[in-house]
């Protein structure tokens, strides 16, 4: 394959002019939205200049096993917030997650970033200061509230139905009050489709944790959901509405969780399902509930369960600390099943998912004696090797869905079928940045093309 196609030596696409006309810290004393109606205009400038100097500039080969392959590789999508190294993993408008780690506000005596201000940075590449996070929590605070007839649809779910179908049902409905459906219908110019869109955006984040929290105590029977409290940051609100509010372990966890999971550039199936579904013009709401759909698949977010079911049903055939070769079998059998090990293999990683390193690097730290975590930790010294010798997969290293749920588990949040929800509020943040510069920037509806498998043939026969 062509080497421009090829992600692994890539450096983070981050050039000198995008770092001047992003300084690295926000200017004080604005809000998210002020800030960006200052970007804007130069954000416009600097794509139709590099549309002007590159534009008809050819960026590499398509070759026929793309359009069969799943379309790996293929430059296709525009993405902002972030990028991602087949090597090094993501980069959140250029930051490493230890990089975000230290440099983006925390909660007074937390030391992990809170996703307030990893938002800011996903939209303006800019780090905000203190009092902006501040200002974003106590704003989603006060846009939280979720309509009562979303409230009863939630109500009505059987406690059978699989909580991320909950989810996305619910973000569906909530397309009833778009501010960017509403205005559209009024005639609404293309040039301010950035306002309404930037409203739904936060609105949305806003109302997820009530969303996420109505269908945790729904359906596992935890009693009745607390109030938002607006003088808290919104992952101790999200903990809260779960019911560990208290634990601040826990809260530092979403704090981590939210923040690694928020964004993995454009293509996956999650992000590129929402940029595909806002290019119609559909709303955030219904562009981020067909994104849930898309993270709920088991390749994708709801690989999280499907390594907890996995481990279970390990421990229950092979008892708990077994040893290495017990392990190693049940491995194989996995794969002489048919089946793949969850948690392992990436579509665009080489390595270990930084986003792995950084969950166990919070175990090490917080619950370094957990029997789960050791289990996970002797799974690593063990699948890579296996995954190398059966021959198959590009990447036999841990992914992020390896680690979370013994996270979870470790502070009681036991309800496997809950954890891709957890995963789903999280890349809520990343879409969301993404949807608010394309209606900015005027991206088009999305519409490549498809090929029969008979036009293919027939296209290299005629130039034979
Ligand atoms: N176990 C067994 N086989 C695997 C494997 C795994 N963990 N990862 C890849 N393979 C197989 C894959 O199924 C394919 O087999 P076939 O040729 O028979 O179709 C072959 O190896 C080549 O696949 P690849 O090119 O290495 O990977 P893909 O880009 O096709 O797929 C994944 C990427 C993530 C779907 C794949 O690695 C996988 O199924 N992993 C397990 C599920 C998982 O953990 N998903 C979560 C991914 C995560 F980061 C996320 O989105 N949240």
């Amino acid at each position: 394959m062509a080497s421009i196609l090829r992600t692994s030596r890539t450096k983070p696409v981050w050039s000198s002019l995008a770092r001047a006309r992003f300084s690295s810290t926000a200017p004080k004393n604005t809000t998210l939205k002020e800030r960006l109606a200052e970007l804007i205009p130069l954000e416009l400038e600097n794509v139709k200049r590099v549309r002007a100097e590159h534009g008809k500039k050819s960026f590499g080969p398509v070759l026929v096993d793309q359009l069969y392959g799943g379309m790996r590789g293929l430059p296709a999508l525009i993405w902002d917030g972030s990028v991602l190294d087949a090597d090094e993993g993501i980069r959140f408008r250029g930051k490493t997650i230890p990089e975000c780690q230290e440099l983006l506000p925390k909660a007074p005596g937390g030391a992990e970033p809170l996703p307030e201000g990893l938002f800011w940075l996903l939209v303006t590449g800019e780090v905000p200061t203190q009092e902006q996070v501040t200002e974003l929590s106590k704003d989603w605070a006060a846009r939280s509230a979720i309509p009562e007839f979303v409230e009863e649809i939630l109500d009505r779910c059987p406690p059978t139905l699989h909580p991320m179908s909950q989810f996305s049902l619910a973000v569906t409905a909530l397309n009833h009050n778009s501010a960017f459906a509403k205005a559209y219908q009024d005639g609404v110019s293309k040039k301010e489709y950035w306002g309404p869109t930037f409203e739904d955006s936060m609105d949305l984040i806003a109302k997820l944790p009530n969303i996420a929290g109505r269908i945790y105590r729904n359906v596992y029977g935890q009693g009745k959901l607390p109030a938002i409290d607006p003088a808290k940051d919104y992952s101790h609100n999200l903990s809260t509405l779960l019911g560990f509010g208290d634990n601040q372990a826990f809260v530092e966890l979403m704090r981590l969780y939210i923040t690694i999971h928020s964004d993995h550039e454009g293509g996956n199936v999650s992000a590129h399902t929402g940029k595909l579904v806002g290019s119609a013009l559909s709303d955030p709401f219904l562009a981020f509930a067909a994104s849930l759909n898309g993270l709920a698949g088991p390749l994708h977010g709801l690989a999280n369960q499907e390594v907890l079911v996995w481990l279970s049903k390990m421990q229950s055939k092979i008892g708990k600390n077994a040893s290495d070769e017990a392990v190693k079998e049940y491995v194989w059998a996995t794969l002489k099943g048919g089946q793949v090990v969850p948690g392992y293999g990436h579509a665009v990683l080489r390595k270990t998912d930084p986003r792995y390193t950084a969950q166990r690097e919070f175990a090490l730290k917080h619950l370094p004696e957990d029997p789960l975590f050791k289990l996970v930790g002797q799974i690593y010294n063990i699948v890579p090797d296996i995954l190398l010798e059966a021959g198959k997969a590009k990447n036999p290293w841990p992914n992020v869905d390896a680690h979370s749920g013994a996270l979870l588990s470790h502070y009681g949040l036991t309800q496997m079928q809950f954890y891709t929800v957890l995963f789903g509020v999280s890349r809520a943040f990343g879409v969301a940045a993404q949807l608010i510069w394309d209606r900015a920037l005027g991206a088009p509806l999305e519409r490549p093309k498809s090929y029969s498998t008979q036009a293919i043939e027939k296209i290299f026969k005629d130039k034979a």
